[in-house]
């Protein structure tokens, strides 16, 4: 496998975001998101962390790009803080936000970096939480005054845009378990949120659209390919409800199917929560669309978990190999998920926007063997080749992450970077998987 085996276009890349990475969280009028309240509020991240320092990425992005530069990387995806830019939730523009990502963006640049902007990875005011968050359909209007301000101060340079990362992940975990920011649970927070959310996705993928005809716009989704545990009816069908829950959801009404309604039994509950024409408004033919996935995951019968009744067999106790996060390693995976999106037949291109693998790793003599990682990102870029050259329009890969970050409720202890970060000292490293990707790219191993 060689970078050409790929295509000439094929765009390369790692991906972060605001919070995992930028620290100074109370810089230059920035207020709080509802990820500075939760990793504030004792008991939420297991190790105690807080972003408030993170990468410090917020003051020493140059040295970062420096970094990515050499490493040949081509593009860079990192998502914007609401918070940084209009720190009210609405109306008032904070300029030293929009300053930093004018400075961000054009550090990029003059490196020959191409940006790629994600609105929003999670990172929610918390004035608008405390109005109700994603629960309230009056979340809507400053979300779109939020994309317009993106887009009428970023528009002229970034040409490549994502309205939401991951929005199973975060409704999921934040609104139904509550084990993510505004750590809310049960099915009453849940299923507002999610109608406000596939509202906006849609609703906003058009408002950018609109407002910059010549970028490429997309939207991001998490993923988890899902066999059943056994041969047994049950587990089968615990897997599908799996599979409609984990990756239908947030897609299946974008591309003008409704929410599913077949294999598992939510519409009703999220139709309660929209008005006439929202399922019309909630269709939007994305430029692209991003898939992220790491993992499969295998589903069993549960009696103990309503609605979907189906929980997850760990890896860890499966047996098989997993990384620091007890996702099984299951390249394959990602071609199953490439073609599953494909077989829809209404997309026209597919970004994978995230992958990568947490690793325990350290710094040994001033190198990071890590040599699983190596090995993962090769396994699960061969299955992308494999699905591009039986047709599917995959057109991108990006790494889950540049560097180690902050790893929402798990603290800083797993690690997805190519780059090592002591967070003590902020000192880089690049691991080994770094230094391969940068031959990759740049054609010094040619053939891995
Ligand atoms: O760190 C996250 C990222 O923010 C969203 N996708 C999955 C990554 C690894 O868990």
């Amino acid at each position: 496998m060689k970078r050409s085996d790929f295509g000439p276009d094929f765009v390369w890349g790692t991906a972060t975001a605001s919070y995992q990475i930028e620290g100074a969280w109370q810089a230059d009028g920035k207020s709080p998101s509802i990820w500075d309240s939760f990793s504030h509020t004792a008991g939420k991240i297991k190790t105690a962390e807080t972003g408030d320092r993170a990468c410090e990425f917020y003051t020493r992005y140059e040295e970062d790009l420096d970094l990515m530069r050499s490493l040949h990387l081509p593009h860079f995806r990192f998502s914007t803080a609401w918070t940084r830019i209009l720190p009210d939730g609405h109306g008032r523009v904070n300029q030293a936000g929009i300053d930093y990502y004018n400075r961000l963006i054009d550090a990029c640049l003059t490196r020959g970096i191409e940006p790629w902007l994600t609105a929003y990875h999670w990172d929610l005011p918390q004035v608008l939480q405390d109005r109700g968050g994603w629960k309230k359909r009056s979340i809507l209007e400053p979300f779109e005054e939020y994309l317009s301000v993106l887009a009428r101060y970023f528009g002229d340079r970034v040409k490549n845009w994502m309205v939401f990362n991951e929005p199973m992940a975060f409704t999921g975990l934040g609104y139904f378990a509550g084990v993510h920011a505004p750590g809310l649970w049960g099915p009453w927070n849940f299923f507002p949120a999610v109608a406000h959310v596939a509202l906006a996705q849609g609703r906003g993928g058009r408002l950018l659209k609109n407002l910059l005809p010549q970028a490429q716009i997309g939207t991001t989704f998490s993923n988890s390919w899902i066999d059943p545990a056994s041969d047994g009816w049950l587990d089968q069908q615990a897997a599908l409800r799996l599979h409609a829950v984990m990756n239908r959801l947030y897609l299946e009404p974008l591309l003008g199917l409704g929410f599913p309604n077949d294999d598992v039994w939510l519409k009703p509950w999220i139709d309660f929560h929209l008005k006439s024409g929202d399922e019309k408004d909630m269709v939007f033919d994305y430029d692209f669309i991003g898939v992220q996935l790491y993992t499969r995951e295998k589903a069993r019968f549960s009696a103990l978990t309503p609605l979907v009744w189906a929980d997850i067999h760990k890896a860890s106790l499966r047996g098989v190999k997993h990384t620091e996060m007890d996702w099984e390693v299951y390249p394959q995976a990602i071609y199953n998920i490439l073609k599953f999106y494909h077989s829809y037949g209404k997309i026209k291109k597919i970004i994978v926007t995230e992958n990568g693998a947490a690793f325990p790793d350290s710094v040994v003599n001033g190198r990071v063997h890590d040599a699983d990682r190596t090995a993962y990102l090769k396994e699960y870029m061969g299955q992308i080749l494999r699905a591009r050259q039986e047709g599917v329009p995959v057109e991108g890969y990006m790494i889950w992450s540049f560097m180690d970050n902050f790893e929402w409720a798990e603290g800083f202890r797993p690690r997805f970077g190519l780059v090592h970060v002591d967070f003590d000292s902020q000192k880089r490293t690049v691991k080994d998987s770094g230094l391969w990707f940068s031959d990759f790219l740049s054609g010094r191993n040619a053939n891995v």
